[in-house]
């Protein structure tokens, strides 16, 4: 992790890897299959190990994949957290109006799936802004106000940690968490 921002007692901003972060669980930007792809999800895989993809294709025997704005859970592996919440962001495009809601059905649903395993610490990557297109400031601004919206009304999860592995996306959430943080001063 090279810059460590503490915007708030319960969110965090982190420029980094996410597979190295110290926390209870981090959250990978899958796809419906779940048998792992580029990305993020290509390095959480690797740096956790074959037990990660393992527990996915049993998932995937279970209930037949993940949908969009939904999320599963797997050991980390190899890795310092201790869980991988996976979850599906939405492919952007134009015309899909369902897109916004989808993507915050899936931190939405990644925190809830967290608070079920007793998670306290939980990371998200930057999801589906990378391989899935989603414009990084509207992205953005969807998953603070999800993630902000559900700890105001949930007090279990402790701490969530934004980490922006790219410079664009780490000074979006640098901004967008400086005006919070102001209108709530
Ligand atoms: N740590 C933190 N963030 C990262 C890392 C990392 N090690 N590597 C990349 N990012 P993407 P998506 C950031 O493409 O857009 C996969 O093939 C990256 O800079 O990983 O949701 C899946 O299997 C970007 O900001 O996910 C799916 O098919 C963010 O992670 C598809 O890509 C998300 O980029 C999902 O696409």
């Amino acid at each position: 992790m090279v810059e460590k921002f503490n915007m708030n007692t319960r969110i965090e901003l982190q420029k980094g890897d996410i597979t190295r972060l110290h926390a209870d669980a981090i959250v990978n930007a899958a796809n419906t299959s779940l048998l792992g792809g580029g990305g993020v999800d290509g390095a959480i895989h690797r740096a956790g190990g074959q037990i990660i993809l393992e527990e996915c294709i049993k998932i995937r025997n279970r209930q037949g994949g993940c949908a969009v704005g939904e999320a599963v859970i797997t050991t980390a592996g190899n890795m310092p957290a201790k869980f991988v919440i996976h979850t599906v962001g939405p492919v952007w495009s134009k015309s899909n109006t369902g897109a916004d809601a989808l993507l915050s059905n899936a931190y939405r649903n990644s925190l809830q799936l967290a608070i079920k395993n007793d998670v306290k610490t939980i990371a998200f990557p930057n999801i589906s802004t990378g391989i899935y297109h989603f414009p990084k400031d509207k992205a953005a601004e969807i998953a603070i106000r999800t993630v902000k919206d559900f700890l105001s009304s949930n007090t279990k999860i402790e701490k969530v940690i934004f980490v922006c592995f790219d410079e664009e996306n780490y000074r979006i959430y640098e901004k967008l968490l400086e005006e919070l943080l102001y209108l709530e001063s």
